[in-house]
């Protein structure tokens, strides 16, 4: 069987470190940047808490483990379908109920990482990305595409990760017409380096939000606060990016993992 080649071949690259396993998420803990939306128009997530049970102590001798109190989207972190009410129908649109053969997917990755640099507001367009194309190759049916700005060098920083003055959060995102584009190549999903899948601007635009209202009304997926895209190839790699099972979840934290070929 074909197929078993594969694994076995993939097995033994792992092993080896041919193929290396890529770190896409941030940390999640206390300090992790969150969202913060008007407080006059909506409630924000709560700020994440570790709370210890017990480390090799009266609460439990012999183990240590934590209680948490987390955000669906908080960190590093997947958005489902449901998350947007544009794709509140989609009775696979759960955490516990998409379908994670799509989850495991090959990469690409849109290096906006020297337009960021120079415009915190930079928006990446239907021309840009048929230019990256042109140089790299289609963008398939069933594929990621993240868009990478280097935004995780802030990460350790909330006020300069949402960079918001009186005009509201100044951070890199998509045009609709970008995500309304790769919906209609087949992508899974949209992944960015930011708070959200969105600009930070994005709720001016039209339709507000275009990521969350787009890529949701279409049954797909979004990434949020991804890390180390500068650690992969504009192509060629395979990300897994799963949520937790969460009854009735919208999201989820996530481990974002990348699989990259070295040598
Ligand atoms: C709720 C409202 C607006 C936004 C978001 C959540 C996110 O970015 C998110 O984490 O999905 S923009
Ligand atoms: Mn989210």
């Amino acid at each position: 069987m074909a197929s078993v080649k594969v694994l076995d071949d993939l097995a033994k690259m792992l092993i080896s470190g041919g193929i290396e396993v890529v770190d896409c998420s941030g940390v999640l803990g206390p300090d992790t940047p969150l969202l913060k939306l008007p407080p006059e128009l909506a409630k924000d997530t709560p700020k994440i808490e570790v709370h210890k049970i017990s480390e090799y102590d009266k609460d439990g001798p012999l183990w240590a483990w934590n209680w948490l109190k987390v955000g669906e989207h908080s960190g590093t972190h997947f958005d489902a379908p449901h998350h947007w009410i544009t794709g509140r129908d989609y009775q696979d649109g759960f955490t516990d109920t998409l379908p994670v053969q799509r989850l495991v997917a090959p990469v690409n990755v849109i290096d906006c990482s020297k337009e960021a640099a120079e415009n915190p507001d930079f928006l990446l367009t239907v021309d840009h990305v048929k230019a990256w194309e042109a140089e790299h190759g289609e963008i398939g049916n069933g594929e990621w595409v993240v868009m990478r700005t280097d935004w995780d060098r802030f990460a350790n920083d909330e006020a300069a990760f949402l960079n918001a003055d009186s005009t509201g959060p100044h951070t890199p995102g998509p045009t609709a017409e970008v995500i309304e584009y790769l919906v209609g190549k087949g992508i899974v999903g949209w992944g960015t380096q930011c708070i959200g899948t969105d600009a930070g601007q994005a709720g001016a635009m039209h339709p507000p939000f275009p990521a969350h209202n787009l890529l949701h009304k279409a049954n797909r997926f979004g990434l949020a606060s991804l890390a180390n895209l500068d650690r992969l190839p504009a192509k060629g790699a395979i990300l897994i990016a799963a949520p937790l099972k969460i009854e009735g979840g919208t999201g989820s934290p996530i481990r974002a993992l990348a699989l990259v070929a070295r040598g």
